[in-house]
């Protein structure tokens, strides 16, 4: 089975190739990376949204009109309880590097107390499929984690805000934890673990179909 990812971030492709081989013995995830270089540098996905739906609906669709198959986009943000829940969709553009957006929370929460510093990563999967030049309408799936901000970057394992958040209950950020402690319980994973179980359903459907109409072929024919 083959799946088209549009996103332009490796962590998220690695994490959601993950997720995926979980599931699928026989699954061939292939993110905006992976395209042949004319079809790639046709992918614009200008996240204009107001909402990680609207965002997720746009990397999908800018995918789709590129390929026919499975398109799922994934749009997620960190939301700091302090910073009335920014950066939220303006993650990815808080700061320059992944470094330089951990230090910006650090520092614009540095007086903020440890009972204070809850924090929480948000995603919305958007599924489409488009078949024969035909877009289906989204189907969406969500996943939240909620835990509290370091009070340093600690740990060097994933991305982004991953070494500045200990999701609740842990100890141990997710810069330090590892991939095998985040990948399925983070809001990506839940998200996504929700968009796997209707894919599944969706698969089932399709080849109860096809089975049908092999059948009413053969009758047809004798
Ligand atoms: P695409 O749009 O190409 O998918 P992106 O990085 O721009 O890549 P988003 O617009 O969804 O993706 O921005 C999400 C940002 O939120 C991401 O760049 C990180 O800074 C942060 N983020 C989301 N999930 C995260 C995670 O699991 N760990 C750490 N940071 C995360």
């Amino acid at each position: 089975m083959k799946i088209f990812l549009a996103t332009e971030n490796a962590g998220k492709v690695h994490e959601v190739r993950e997720i995926l081989k979980q599931s699928f013995a026989d699954v061939e995830c292939l993110c905006v990376a992976d395209l042949p270089a004319s079809i790639r540098e046709k992918y614009h996905a200008e996240e204009t949204g107001t909402t990680y739906a609207e965002n997720a609906l746009i990397k999908a669709r800018a995918l789709a009109r590129l390929t026919d198959g499975f398109v799922l986009a994934e749009d997620s943000g960190f939301e700091v309880e302090a910073l009335s829940r920014a950066p939220g969709i303006f993650s990815a553009r808080y700061a320059p590097t992944d470094r330089e957006r951990c230090e910006k929370i650090l520092h614009a929460i540095k007086n903020v107390p440890a009972h204070q510093r809850q924090a929480q990563f948000v995603a919305c999967v958007a599924f489409i499929e488009k078949r024969k030049g035909m877009q289906s309408p989204p189907v969406y799936f969500f996943g939240r984690r909620v835990g509290r901000v370091a009070d340093a970057i600690r740990g060097t394992n994933g991305f982004g805000y991953d070494p500045i958040f200990y999701p609740e209950g842990e100890n141990l950020t997710w810069g330090e934890a590892g991939e095998k402690a985040k990948v399925l319980v983070s809001h990506r994973g839940l998200a996504m673990r929700l968009a796997i179980q209707y894919l599944i359903a969706r698969m089932s459907q399709e080849h109860k179909e096809a089975d049908s109409i092999k059948s009413s072929s053969y009758s047809s024919d004798g």
